[in-house]
Parts: C-alpha cells; structure tokens; sequence
C-alpha cells in the first residue's frame, strides 16, 4: 500500500513518493511496499493531530462516548482477527496461532480502557470555604507521538492508542518500519468506529528520519515509545527541550531465579518457554537463569534436551514451535553478542549458529541458545540479545540470589520459583523489576500496570497507570460570592 500515510482522515503517498518494502524475516519474499515517510509528513500529521485536538472535535466527547468507540474498536478487531493476525505474521514471521493471540490481547487492550474510561470522574475536595467548591478534573494531554516496536507490533501499539483515546487525546503513529500492516488496518477500523478525522494519524517510516520531528515538535505535549535503550534516551534528550511528558518501555535483562526446593518439572518447563518463545524477542523474555548450585547440573542438562527438541520454521510449517527473528541485522546482533559470550568465558550448550536447513536458508533462523558459566560481570549477562540465547548463573544463598536478581541496569521483569512462600515474597519485594512471577513465568493482564524500574523506562502502560499518562489534571476552584480579598490596602 504505496499510500499508507494517514492524515487527516485521508490516505496518502510520502511528500516525495518514497516507498520501502516490507519484506518476510522468515522467507524474504515480499509482504508489502508501504510509504516511507519524510520530515515534512510527519510535521503535516503534528499539524493535523493539534487542530483536531484544539478544536474540542474529540477531546469534547464525554467518557461514556470514547468508551463506547473503544468498545467498536475492540469488536472490529475480533471480527477481522484472521485479516490482522495473517498480516501480523506476514511483517514478523511469527506463526498465525501466535498473531492470533496477539490480535485476542489488542481487542482485551481496548475493552480494559473502555471500561477504564467509564470509572472517570470529577474529585470534590474541601475547600474550607462555604461559597467555593474546589474540584479536580482530568483531561486529555493533547497531542501525543506514539512509537512503537517490531516484535509485538499491534499490542505495543494499542497499549498506547487505546488509552490515548480513552482520554481524548489526538495523535500521531509511528509504528516500526519493519512491520507497519497491522497499524495501517488499525486505522481502518479506527476511521469504521467513527474517530473524527485528524485525531488518528499514522506515518510509516523510518525513526532515523522521522524520529527526531515526533519527539522535539513543541506541538507535541507527549511521547510514548516502547524500544530499545538507546533510541529511548534520544527521545528523552530531544522531548526535554519542550518539557514533554515522554513514558519509555525499554526492554529488560530479566532474572528467572529457582531455588532447589521448587516444582522443578514447571520450573525448567517455564525457564523453556520464557527464554525462547518468539525466538528471545520478547521484552520480559527470561533470558537470565539464575540457579541455586545444587539443582545447576540436573536443570540445565533438561533445559538443554528440551531446547534441541523446539521445532523452529516459517508461519506456513504448522508443526513449527516458533519463527525466525526480524531481520538479517537483528540476526548479526545476536551472533555477535553470541560469540562475545563465548569470548568472555561461557561456555555454549547447544544452539550458537544460524540454522542450517535448506528450507530456513532464505530466512533470519537462529536457534535456542544456551550459555552456562556466565556471571554479572560478563556483556551477555548484562546486555539485551533480543534473541533465544540463555545465560545461566548459580547462587548459593537467598541474598546472593537477589544481589545477582538486580545486578543489572534494567528492571522490567523478573521470576522467583520455591516452595517456601515466606521466601518468595522475601525476594519478590527485594527484586528491582516492575513485575515479578512467583511460581510462574510470563502472564500479564491489561488491568495490571507494566513497566520498568531503573533503565527498564519511566511511566507504565496498562492498568490505571496506563491511562494517567495520557491524562492531564487541572484544579478548578470556583468562587460563588466573591469578595474583596483586602490583603493590599486599596487606598480608599
Ligand atoms: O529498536 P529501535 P531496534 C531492543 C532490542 C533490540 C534493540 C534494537 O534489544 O535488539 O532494541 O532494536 C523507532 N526517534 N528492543 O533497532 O531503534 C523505530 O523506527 C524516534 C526492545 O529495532 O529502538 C521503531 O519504530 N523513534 C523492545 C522504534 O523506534 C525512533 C522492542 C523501535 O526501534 C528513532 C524492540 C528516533 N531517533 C527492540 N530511531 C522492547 N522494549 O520490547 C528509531 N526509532
């Protein structure tokens, strides 16, 4: 779709005609050729998100209203899920049953905001005074840039569009360049629910060209964006010259740490599919095993028996257990974070080079990936691979446990597996993550807020929190008699 830039409620080329091609990670062939957005694109969405949002065209609209267009969105979603889950897998590779998942997640994103939406109200407080009443109002920020990434494109993405509309807010979509199709049919169905043209814009393209104009717009009054640490500071640097309210989901380096006394036939099943679900790209991916020393050897030697048995190929091998990763580059940072690994004293398991097999030759296939001996002190300890590479660490003692747990620059996520409740909750509330699964791995909840400690971002997404951040609030005090104040004599 060559006119994939939507502004202003209307379909469009890019300001030169510039196109980019979308192609399979999993095949290469191509999927789509979309628009590739200039500077001057991205400030004619800015321009089209403000006045709509100054105009009171959507910002107006009560609670109940926006709710209940959230409320179609979801609808639409469930009804196109086949349409939105085929073009998921298309731009990512990952399997149709995966992208469906997904698609069931986005249509949960917009009924918990809608739902959200509804419990909104005015707050009262006491003004001390009989003629004045004092209240607390909550109202859209205004116009918001909204980047998202390329391994769960459409939930990342409706994380922040769902609860941007639910406050009324207007705003402008960047989705990755390496997979915008889910987020041109989003608009679709935004413009089917009935969003007033200019509210939802959408330019496709690359942050290197358009990044910096989303983020240092002084017409911008927000910017959400989930990604990687360096792109997330860039945009706090360019945000500050106007003050803007900016939220950042930046990945993790996430500890799953069992202790000896734990369900270990869960746990290694767990620590399994934490690590290599969508091939390692996974923000809360459990990418660090941290193991108590006497269960090291019997884990790791199932969690290896186990990784040679994942099943890896394209969407269309129904038997595949999971896909390729996104690009060729991505796919030269995991071999080379790989082999710094190995450099640094880690010794491999199993996995460590691209997949060999004929029929995963013209993809970016890259296996389940395990390195023992690792410690904190080594770059695949410290550092994301976004890959299906797992590093494995021991402890000998709770502290020990929870100093390795937090050894680390982020703090998305993180696990703890024992039987001993008390110790659980010990480490859970010891643990510098902004979320923590005791016995478990992986689960989320849109009514449960997500985000990061420490370099993991600012701000959360989902939840209450979720939608504080589109929101600003505004005290209005009203005086019902009023009267000289007399604090300067007025001289009569
Ligand atoms: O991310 P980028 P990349 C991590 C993961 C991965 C690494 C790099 O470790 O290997 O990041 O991935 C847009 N101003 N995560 O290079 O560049 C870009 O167009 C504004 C973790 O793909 O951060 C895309 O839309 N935006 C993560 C988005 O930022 C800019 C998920 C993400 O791209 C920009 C993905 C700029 N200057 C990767 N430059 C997670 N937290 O889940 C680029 N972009």
């Amino acid at each position: 779709m060559t006119n994939s830039i939507y502004i202003c409620g209307e379909w469009r080329p890019a300001a030169d005609g510039s196109t980019r091609e979308i192609r399979s990670p999993a095949d290469g062939t191509l999927v789509a050729v979309v628009s590739d957005s200039r500077v001057e694109d991205a400030l004619a969405a800015i321009s089209a998100a403000r006045v709509a949002f100054d105009s009171g065209i959507f910002s107006s609209w009560s609670w109940s209203e926006r709710s209940a267009l959230l409320s179609k969105v979801a609808d639409f979603l469930e009804r196109d899920m086949e349409i939105v889950a085929a073009l998921e897998s298309g731009d990512t590779g990952k399997r149709i049953i995966e992208a469906k998942y997904d698609v069931a997640d986005v249509a949960a994103t917009f009924r918990h905001f809608a739902k959200l939406g509804l419990e909104q109200g005015d707050r009262t407080v006491d003004s001390g005074l009989p003629h004045v009443s004092s209240r607390i109002t909550q109202e859209g920020i205004g116009v918001c840039s909204l980047i998202g990434p390329w391994n769960y494109p459409l939930l990342q993405i409706a994380w922040k569009v769902a609860p941007a509309l639910a406050a009324g807010c207007s705003f402008v979509l960047k989705p990755s360049e390496l997979t915008p199709s889910t987020a041109i049919h989003l608009m679709k169905l935004l413009e089917e629910a009935g969003v007033p043209a200019g509210v939802a814009n959408l330019v496709t393209g690359a942050g290197s060209i358009i990044g910096d104009t989303l983020t240092s717009d002084p017409r911008v009054d927000l910017v959400s964006f989930t990604g990687g640490l360096p792109t997330g500071k860039r945009i706090m640097i360019k945000a500050a010259e106007t003050v803007k309210r900016v939220a950042l989901e930046l990945g993790g380096k996430n500890p799953n740490i069992i202790f000896a006394d734990a369900d270990l036939d869960a746990a290694i099943d767990f620590a399994v599919t934490a690590a290599f679900l969508h091939s390692g790209q996974v923000c809360s991916a459990g990418t660090r095993l941290i193991l108590e020393r006497p269960i090291h050897d019997r884990v790791v030697k199932e969690i290896v028996r186990r990784a040679k048995l994942i099943r890896i190929g394209a969407p269309a091998d129904l038997t595949a257990e999971t896909g390729p990763l996104i690009s060729a580059g991505h796919l030269k940072k995991v071999e080379e974070y790989l082999a710094k690994g190995v450099a640094e004293g880690a010794t491999l398991l199993v996995g460590g080079a691209r997949c060999a097999a004929p029929e995963l030759a013209n993809g970016w296939f890259f296996p389940p990936t395990v390195l023992d001996n690792c410690d904190t002190t080594m770059y695949c300890v410290q550092e994301e691979s976004f890959g299906p590479i797992l590093t494995v660490e021991v402890f000998d003692s709770e502290e020990e446990a929870i100093k390795i747990g937090n050894d680390t620059i982020y703090g998305l996520s993180g696990a703890v597996w024992s039987s001993d409740i008390a110790r659980t909750e010990r480490v859970s509330k010891a643990l510098r993550h902004g979320t923590i699964w005791i016995n478990d791995y992986g689960p989320y909840k849109p009514a449960a807020e997500w985000g990061g400690f420490k370099a993991s971002g600012n701000g959360r997404e989902l939840g209450h929190h979720g939608l504080q951040e589109y929101l600003e609030i505004k005290h209005i005090w009203t005086n019902n008699s009023p009267s000289k104040s007399e604090w300067f004599a007025d001289g009569n």
